[in-house]
């Protein structure tokens, strides 16, 4: 095992999110989300009702990250458990629990990273306004926000305020693959735009409320690539990284949408008000990079708008080799050279923002043997991409930390309990963990940190 060495001061954690680990969907005053609505809309669909039942038990999982010697966990804070309605009244048992968690993590001497949207929009929102479809959730959002910081700020410092806002504005509203399960391209361009409005309306909230706070925001980072060589294909790519990447982080970072998407799709533009631009660009004090694979876009002129197509996750090829590339079981290519040159593009083309990685992880399909899991090439797989990680530190990119997704098995939203992304193998039937080899892996790296 060869050891990548970071930073002194480098965070090595874990991530999760509300809905994929608590359980407790409806205990204690928490109201369902559009998340409850849909998984409990088919029988055929894994569900978060009881997830890895962290709600009535994290001590279990803090206990395990202070053994491999992490030092850091990103965490999301549900909304309709804080909030049932959205809005409105405060659920105190919800605020509680987060409040236990919170002094359960620093009595370990681990970091809080909270997320305070990671997609499980309260359902009464999305009945009255459609979600972030509905430009009031925006404030709404903010409100929540400020909420939860007033209550936790004195003990947490770093907040994300939304996780992956390209996920639920596109997987929900214009694939139709996550909740609330649409199909509207108008709807996918309003949900895109306020959630960035509700992140920038947040951000003031945040450091209203908590002057020493550090803001950010979660961006999954997915590198296009053209299909082909052809003009056809480097413009179709060059429109759908716009799509995918530049939306985001033009908008935060540069107060500005990109041409030649944003004018591509101007019949479907949502209502810009004067300051929202303004507003989404506000500075920020890191940038979380949820970070997994690439993707190849070829030009299509059946496509609408956009005149792209990406062939996307090859689910079905999970852990097969296609075309001489790894993948894992989810269907994401095994390319660490890619986290590298994202890191890279960062730093070259958004002068080199403060990061921290807030996801990167492997889904194989992993098998009890006893009382431990080897789960080499998910070993393979953390040694591949924390080399490169350390590399680009090496070269200059500002990176701070790497939270690994995940800590335990969770609920991988539409694969259900089918792929296992943790360093932590859960029996969903007793609840039991066990360490897998890659998180004894995780152990022995920052162990042998010498910096
Ligand atoms: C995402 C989400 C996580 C996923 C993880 C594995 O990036 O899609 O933030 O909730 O579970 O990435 O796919």
């Amino acid at each position: 095992m060869t050891v990548p060495q970071f930073p002194r001061d480098f965070l090595f954690g874990t991530a999760t999110s509300a809905y994929q680990i608590e359980g407790g969907w409806n205990v204690d005053g928490r109201r369902p989300s559009i998340w409850d609505t849909y998984t409990h809309a088919s029988p055929r669909r894994d569900t978060g009702d009881m997830a890895c039942n962290t709600y009535h038990d994290f001590q279990t999982d803090i206990n395990l990250m202070s053994v491999l010697g992490l030092n850091s966990y990103r965490f999301s804070v549900a909304w309709p458990r804080v909030l049932p309605e959205g809005r409105g009244q405060v659920n105190a048992k919800g605020l509680d629990y987060y409040d236990r968690l919170v002094d359960a993590l620093l009595v370990k001497n681990i970091r809080p990273f909270v997320t305070l949207f990671h997609w499980d929009m309260p359902q009464a929102l999305q009945d009255a306004f459609g979600g972030f479809a509905g430009r009031e959730t925006a404030s709404y959002f903010a409100d929540y926000a400020e909420v939860v910081v007033r209550r936790l700020g004195d003990r947490v410092k770093d907040w994300i305020t939304l996780n992956e806002p390209w996920e639920h504005a596109a997987l929900g509203h214009l694939l139709g693959e996550h909740a609330p399960a649409h199909h509207n391209p108008w709807t996918y361009l309003k949900v895109a735009h306020h959630q960035l409005l509700g992140h920038g309306l947040a951000v003031e909230r945040i450091r209203a409320a908590c002057p020493d706070a550090r803001v950010g925001i979660t961006l999954s980072l997915t590198p296009i690539l053209p299909k082909t060589d052809s003009p056809q294909d480097v413009a179709a790519a060059k429109v759908a990284d716009q799509f995918f990447n530049t939306f985001y982080l033009d908008g935060i970072y540069k107060g500005q949408y990109p041409d030649p998407f944003w004018s591509q799709v101007r019949w479907l533009h949502p209502h810009i008000g004067a300051d929202d631009m303004q507003v989404i660009s506000r500075p920020l004090d890191f940038l979380g990079v949820n970070f997994y694979s690439r993707e190849y876009a070829r030009a299509v002129w059946w496509m609408p708008f956009l005149r792209f197509w990406v062939d996307g996750d090859l689910s079905a090829s999970g852990e097969k080799v296609v075309n001489g590339m790894p993948f894992t079981a989810s269907g994401r290519e095994v390319y660490p050279q890619g986290l590298y040159d994202l890191l890279m593009y960062l730093k070259r083309e958004y002068n080199n923002p403060f990061l921290y990685l807030t996801e990167n992880g492997a889904a194989f399909t992993d098998h009890l043997d006893g009382e431990r899991v080897h789960d080499e090439k998910r070993v393979a797989y953390l040694q591949g991409y924390m080399d490169a990680a350390a590399h680009a530190v090496r070269d200059g990119a500002n990176l701070h930390g790497y939270f690994i997704w995940s800590l335990t098995d969770n609920f991988e939203w539409s694969l259900g309990y089918g792929t296992r992304f943790g360093i932590v193998y859960v029996d969903y039937v007793t609840q039991r963990r066990y360490v897998k080899d890659s998180g004894l892996w995780v152990k022995e790296m920052i162990c042998g940190q010498t910096g």
